[in-house]
């Protein structure tokens, strides 16, 4: 018995809060209610003790970013001592697109004041995502307000990629499944943009780059649009299946 006592708790002091790490934004400020108060490592829920967030009313929102896409298994949140009902009814959302401020992620939970406790744990059941956002999206006129936020979870690896020098680029192909958007985001974090395809040079490059990937692929690769002018028509070029396909 006292080995294992001693064996949970290794583990449970081991665990890493990783909002720490991160950093935050929100929806607007007052005085004294930045957003970083949730992330400073203090759970104080005293509002005159200056570690607590404060936004205005009209559907709030506060957005931790990771240094990166993680596997999120537990949220921990402290709620101010006072005006605690202000907790109700916020989504928890995990998720790696920025559109919308973050608030079109998947959500993870709901969460309201809990009587008796200022600090409350949710499971996210290994959602992954590099944002972690708290919004209120009801028109109840309520400003969001959160003393600390802890998150748990671990560091979802880097997908698999290539990268070749071509047509005075560096040309990068990663393998990870990911809608367009989304997809866009990931270039422009981690290495410049989309690719454009300007012309059969390129798309020869980029034949000759999938053929030559040593890692599996989905059977479309998205690329960035570019936009052409000529004298007769101005479209959009975009890489399909190997083929460049046209649209005014
Ligand atoms: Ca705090």
């Amino acid at each position: 018995m006292g080995y294992s006592r001693l064996f949970y708790s290794i583990i449970a002091e081991s665990r890493i809060n990783v909002a720490l790490s991160g950093t935050a934004l929100q929806s607007s400020t007052i005085p004294g209610g930045e957003a970083e108060r949730a992330i400073d490592g203090n759970s104080d829920p005293e509002w005159t003790h200056q570690s607590c967030t404060h936004t205005n009313p009209e559907k709030p929102w506060w957005r931790l970013q990771l240094p990166g896409v993680f596997r999120v298994s537990e949220i921990a949140v402290t709620n101010r001592n006072s005006n605690r009902e202000r907790l109700n009814g916020v989504e928890i959302l995990i998720g790696n697109t920025p559109v919308n401020n973050g608030n079109n992620n998947p959500r993870c939970s709901i969460i309201y004041d809990v009587p008796g406790s200022l600090t409350q744990t949710v499971q996210c059941r290994g959602m992954e995502g590099r944002f972690i956002n708290f919004y209120l999206s009801c028109a109840t006129a309520t400003a969001l307000t959160l003393c600390e936020v802890k998150v748990y979870g671990e560091l979802v690896p880097p997908p698999p990629s290539i990268t070749i020098q071509a047509m005075e680029r560096n040309v990068t192909l990663v393998g990870k499944r990911l809608c367009w958007s989304d997809a866009l985001f990931y270039c422009r974090d981690h290495h410049w943009d989309l690719l454009s395809i300007r012309g059969p040079e390129d798309q020869e490059m980029v034949d000759e780059l999938v053929a030559s990937t040593p890692f599996p692929l989905t059977r479309q690769l998205w690329v960035g649009l570019r936009r052409l002018v000529s004298s007769l028509y101005n479209y959009y070029q975009v890489l399909i299946k190997g083929n460049i396909l046209k649209g005014v």
